[in-house]
């Protein structure tokens, strides 16, 4: 072979090992194909072997580019092989006997089991059940509930608020459920609606700036306070047993008329006084009244031929007392090894 055939051998052997590495798909032939570039008998050692019979001059440089070419080859090859055993590995590390594995479903958080037991005791009574958004204008939340402008009766709750005008805001309470129900809906009416409520309130035992209420509202001819009463210790001693103590003290909330906070004996220490009760031997959980003529006003209702109840409970100190949890803050943590102690 001459210099010059020996350079044209050697890029024919380069193009033709070069589109058959490309379509080289497993171990076998890619072994095959190095035995036939580069084996002991391979084209490489063949074309190899004619340097010394070209002239002395030309041996070098053509030995050269033979090593290039080879250099060249065996780095694609090194690819390749790489290349092959990832995917070998990747094919061959699936192993579709194993069993799945189970999902980590920890139990319902505690407050959405006390929600469910609540709405179905009322669903007994037949009450329907309601929403409301959680963000709020400043007249469902404040004004329709008997609160202008200014009213003193505002700072009751301190709110976040969600704009400058402070128009809008994170309701405080689900009362403004009962507006928006009484705007839609004419008497006879029988509602709960629970959800989040907000406060700027600090964290303790017993509060946390968000939290879930239950709100209740019946309206119809002659609805009066023993009506509240009954269906609210119907409600309490379905939830708590039917030895629950409750009572009924005298309050003020301005879209209730008259207005009561409802507490019950408390059921972590028997009555005794504990740091969940603040050692009171009560825990307040209800907030209640009849309806004040200037929230059907409000609502568009006429109040002529109708009356109405009204209450709102915090649904943490009731799971509080349900379950015996001494710190409101045990909701929040996320510690799975809380949740997994209910349902
Ligand atoms: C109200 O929110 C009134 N809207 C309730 C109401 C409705 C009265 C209808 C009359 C008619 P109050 O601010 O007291 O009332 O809250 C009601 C209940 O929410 C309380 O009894 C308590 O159980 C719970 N609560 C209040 N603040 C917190 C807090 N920061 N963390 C946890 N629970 C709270």
């Amino acid at each position: 072979m001459s210099h010059n055939e020996i350079l044209e051998n050697l890029d024919n052997i380069v193009k033709q090992a070069i589109c058959e590495l490309q379509k080289i798909n497993d171990h076998t032939a890619i072994e095959q194909w190095r035995v036939k570039y580069f084996g002991r008998k391979g084209l490489f050692a063949d074309i190899t072997s004619a340097i010394p019979h070209i002239s002395p001059e030309l041996r070098s440089e053509t030995g050269k580019k033979i090593n290039t070419a080879k250099k060249q080859l065996m780095q694609m090859f090194e690819e390749k092989l790489g290349f092959l055993k990832n995917k070998e590995a990747s094919d061959t590390d699936v192993n579709f006997t194993i069993p799945g594995i189970i999902p980590d479903v920890p139990n319902l958080h505690p407050i959405t089991l006390v929600s469910r037991e609540i709405v179905g005791i009322f669903q007994k009574l037949g009450f329907g059940i309601h929403v409301g958004p959680e963000i709020e204008t400043d007249f469902y939340n404040f004004e329709a509930l008997n609160m202008p402008e200014n009213h003193p009766a505002r700072d009751m709750w301190d709110t976040f608020y969600l704009d400058e005008d402070r128009k809008l805001l994170l309701r405080t309470h689900t009362s403004p459920v009962q507006v928006r129900v009484m705007q839609k809906l004419s008497p006879p009416l029988r509602i709960i609606a629970i959800g989040k409520t907000f406060r700027r309130d600090a964290f303790d035992a017993s509060h946390s700036p968000v939290f879930h209420q239950v709100e209740g509202l019946m309206v119809d001819k002659n609805i009066t306070f023993s009506n509240l009463k009954a269906v609210l210790i119907f409600f309490l001693r379905e939830l708590f047993g039917s030895r629950v103590r409750v009572r009924f003290l005298p309050s003020y909330f301005p879209f209730t008329e008259p207005s009561a906070e409802i507490s019950i004996s408390c059921v972590i220490c028997g009555g005794k006084g504990c740091q969940t009760c603040g050692n009171a031997g009560w825990l307040e959980i209800l907030g209640a009244g009849m309806v004040h003529p200037e929230v059907f006003r409000k609502s568009g209702l006429d109040c002529k031929n109708i009356t109405g109840f009204a209450f709102g409970a915090g649904i943490e100190r009731i799971a509080m007392l349900k379950y015996g949890i001494d710190d409101i803050r045990q909701f929040y943590l996320n510690d799975k090894r809380f949740i997994q102690q209910f349902g």
